[in-house]
């Protein structure tokens, strides 16, 4: 669905004016629409799966861990698929307001797509570059939005996610080193042509609503503050975007629809990009590996 057709429908929880500025900007920011108990009930998920990692010495299809973690000293940089980990994980995805705000932006017909648990670690290596998310799992049009909720308060110390406004409808960059392995982020010069200069971050208290088009560059700097930052992430699309490459980070709810009927028309955006590696055969680590360069260890 293109932005025209989705805000042809009435809205479930958003205002009018936020999803103009998220069709507008490329991303949105929203406070208050996570009720305390789910807050609660995902921070301790959350606590119940850093817990876990502690039996794990090495990333694997669940965790994607620091070369810092230790059973002592737990050190997630993600947790991998967490609507497989626990079923609250995928009660809040297909279940909650979250469900309202993906069918506000992508309309009635929601696909889920993905999901992970980030943690920014204090002082830790979680800076993550600028870099758009479709290049990585390209759809056959430009609905899919990732949606974030914060745990805790996050202001401009804990590493919040920046993004560029208005880049969404700008160009499409490239995510491979010059000796074509995949880099999950713009080159020098492609920052700089973006205009980072003009990035927002967004800052919000516990429970704020993230949510971030598909082609919006975006990043986020490193945590200055003595707490970790968990960001839960989903990703939806309409009904009628289809994804041509297999996913990097697969889930066993991949495609499934949360909201509305699967499309019996596929949505189509005529554009040319380059075709990201078969994550399929060549796996795939987080974006943490692969912007800095670690050996890739399947996902799944
Ligand atoms: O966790 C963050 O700060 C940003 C994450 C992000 O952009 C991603 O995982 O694609």
């Amino acid at each position: 669905m293109t932005p025209e057709d989705i805000l042809k429908h009435e809205p479930i929880v958003l205002t009018p004016e936020q999803r103009q500025s998220f069709f507008e900007d490329g991303f949105l920011a929203v406070e208050g629409l996570v009720s305390d108990e789910w807050l609660e009930c995902l921070r301790q998920r959350s606590d119940e799966m850093i817990d876990r990692s502690r039996q794990y010495t090495e990333s694997n299809k669940e965790y994607d861990l620091s070369p810092d973690h230790t059973p002592d000293q737990p050190y997630v940089r993600r947790l991998r698929a967490p609507v497989d980990r626990h079923p609250d994980f995928w009660k809040f995805a297909h279940n909650s307001v979250f469900t309202d705000v993906a069918a506000d932006l992508v309309g009635p017909d929601v696909k889920f797509h993905s999901c992970k648990l980030n943690y920014k670690h204090p002082g830790g290596g979680e800076v993550v570059k600028w870099h758009q998310d479709i290049p990585a799992w390209p759809h056959t049009n430009f609905s899919p939005v990732t949606l974030g909720v914060y745990f805790h308060d996050v202001g401009e110390a804990e590493g919040p996610l920046a993004c560029i406004p208005g880049s969404h409808k700008g160009e499409l960059y490239s995510h491979f080193h010059p000796d074509r392995t995949w880099s999950g982020s713009l080159s020098k010069d492609d920052v700089l042509k973006a205009k980072p200069e003009n990035a927002v971050n967004l800052t919000g208290k516990a429970g704020t609503i993230i949510a971030i088009n598909c082609r919006t560059i975006h990043g986020s700097m490193d945590n200055k503050t003595d707490r970790v930052r968990p960001l839960l992430l989903y990703v939806y699309s309409s009904a009628d975007a289809f994804t041509w490459m297999p996913n990097p980070t697969p889930c066993s709810k991949s495609g499934d629809i949360v909201r509305g009927e699967a499309a019996q028309r596929v949505h189509m955006e005529p554009y040319a990009h380059e075709v990201p590696p078969n994550w399929e055969k060549e796996g795939y680590g987080s974006i943490f590996a692969s912007q800095r360069k670690e050996t890739i260890a399947k996902a799944s």
